[in-house]
C-alpha cells in the first residue's frame, strides 16, 4: 500500500493522502486550496472517507485548503500545537499517534523550517514537510526558523529511522518525488556529513528570495485558509426584504434574541461536520444540504415548520454564512421570520471581546461541544 502523491504545480508543493483500504477511512497531508476539486475528485473516485487534515507547518507559499475540507468533507482538522494554528481542532503534540480506520501515523516534533514543523511517519514512510527535502532541506530565516534546531531534527530525529524508510516531501522544485533516509543521509548536499557549524554557514548563506506569497499564505494558513476581513459589527442588523428573507444579524445580536427566548437557532450544516467540528447545545439540527453538490435536504421544509413555533424568529446557522442565506430565503417562502447569521461559525461579532478556541471554530460566547 503506497501513499497517494499530488502535485500543485504552481508552489511546488505535495499533498498526500493515505488511507484504510479496509474501513476506506483517509487523511491528507498539506492539501492546496486550488486543488480542492482534484481532492475530493480523488477521494470520491477511490471510494474514500476523509477523517483527518494535517498540516506539517503553517506554509509561506500557498494556502491550505483544510478548513474547506472540514466543511465540505466532514473532516477534522489536524495541525502542529506550536504552529499558531487555532482553528485546527486537533493541536498535534510531538509523539501523538492519529488514526484513520485501523491505520495510524505518528507525529514528530522537527523545529528548524519552522519552529512548529512536523514530519509524520507511517509503516516504512515518513511525510517531512519543509524539514527534509531531495538534495535539500527547508530555508530557515523567517517563521521562527533556526539553523541549528533544523540539524538537530535531521541528525538527531529523521536520520534515526531505518535507511530504507521512503522519504516523501513537501515539495520539490526538480520534479522528483521521493527519496529514502540512507540515500539523503549520505548524499544531501545540505547536510551529508557537514558538523553543525558548517550546516549553519550553507543555511545562513542561502540568500533566497521570499516565496511570493509569504505575505497573503501565512496568515490565512494560521486560521486554516478561512481568512475573512469582513467581521460584522456588534448587535448589526441589515434588513435584507428585498433578498428574500427578514435579515442579516451578527453573532451577537443572534444569541441575544436567542438567549431571550424570542428566536430559535437553527444549525444548517450537515451530520457530518456537527459530528466532527462540533455543536451548540440547545440549537436545533436541521441540514439545508446532507452533502456537497447534493439538493437540498428533501425533509427541510418539514422539518423548519416543526421547530419554529409561530411568532419565534428563525435564526439560520451554518460554518460561514452562505448556506445559511438559502434555508432563511426558504424558510421566509414557507411564512417564517427568517434571519441569516452573517459569517456562522466564522464570525466575529465583538472583536474587543474574549474568543474562546472552541472545537476548531470559533464563536463568541456560545456553550460549545465537541463529540
Ligand atoms: N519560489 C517559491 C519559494 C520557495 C521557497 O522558499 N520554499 C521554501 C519552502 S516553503 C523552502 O524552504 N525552500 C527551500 C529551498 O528552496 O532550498 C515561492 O515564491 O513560493
Ligand atoms: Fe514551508
Amino acid at each position: 500500500m503506497h501513499p497517494i502523491q499530488l502535485f500543485d504545480p504552481a508552489s511546488s508543493t505535495y499533498t498526500y493522502i493515505l488511507c484504510d483500504e479496509q474501513t476506506r477511512e483517509a487523511l491528507i497531508i498539506d492539501p492546496v486550496d486550488t486543488q480542492i476539486e482534484r481532492d475530493l475528485q480523488v477521494l470520491r473516485e477511490r471510494g474514500l472517507r476523509l477523517v483527518l487534515t494535517l498540516e506539517t507547518h503553517a506554509h509561506a507559499d500557498h494556502i491550505t485548503s483544510a478548513g474547506q475540507l472540514a466543511e465540505l468533507a466532514g473532516a477534522q482538522t489536524a495541525a502542529p500545537e506550536d504552529c499558531g494554528i487555532r482553528t485546527a481542532a486537533i493541536q498535534i503534540k510531538d509523539g501523538q499517534v492519529l488514526r484513520f480506520g485501523g491505520e495510524s501515523l505518528q507525529a514528530w516534533h522537527t523545529p528548524g523550517h519552522t519552529g512548529g514543523s512536523m514530519c509524520f511517519v507511517w509503516r516504512e514512510h515518513v511525510f517531512t514537510g519543509d524539514t527534509l527535502l531531495i538534495n535539500g532541506c527547508g530555508r530557515t530565516d523567517f517563521q521562527s526558523g533556526d539553523p541549528k534546531a533544523l540539524y538537530h531534527s535531521l541528525t538527531e530525529v529523521l536520520f534515526k529511522l531505518p535507511p530504507t524508510c521512503t522519504v516523501w516531501p513537501g515539495h520539490d522544485y526538480q520534479g522528483r518525488s521521493h527519496s529514502t533516509i540512507g540515500y539523503e543521509k549520505a548524499n544531501n548536499a545540505r547536510i551529508a556529513g557537514k558538523s553543525e557549524a558548517q550546516f549553519v554557514a550553507i543555511m545562513n548563506a542561502l540568500n533566497l528570495p521570499p516565496p511570493k506569497r509569504l505575505a497573503e499564505a501565512v496568515p490565512a494558513n494560521l486560521q486554516s485558509g478561512l481568512l475573512r476581513h469582513d467581521a460584522p459589527a456588534p448587535h448589526q442588523l441589515v434588513e435584507r426584504a428585498a433578498q428574500g428573507y427578514a435579515g442579516d444579524v451578527s453573532c451577537t445580536l443572534a444569541m441575544a434574541w436567542w438567549q431571550a427566548d424570542e428566536a430559535v437557532l437553527i444549525d444548517v450544516r450537515t451530520d457530518a461536520e456537527r459530528a466532527w467540528v462540533g455543536f451548540i447545545p440547545g440549537a436545533q439540527a436541521v441540514a439545508w444540504k446532507q452533502w456537497p453538490g447534493m439538493a437540498s435536504n428533501p425533509g427541510f421544509d418539514e422539518q423548519i415548520l416543526r421547530e419554529v413555533p409561530p411568532g419565534k424568529k428563525a435564526l439560520m446557522l451554518c460554518r460561514s454564512g452562505v448556506r445559511s442565506i438559502a434555508a432563511a430565503r426558504r424558510a421566509t417562502e414557507l411564512g417564517l421570520i427568517a434571519y441569516n447569521i452573517i459569517d456562522g461559525f466564522e464570525g466575529d461579532p465583538d472583536p474587543q471581546g474574549q474568543r474562546g478556541r472552541l472545537g476548531g471554530w470559533q464563536f463568541n460566547g456560545l456553550p460549545w461541544r465537541q463529540n
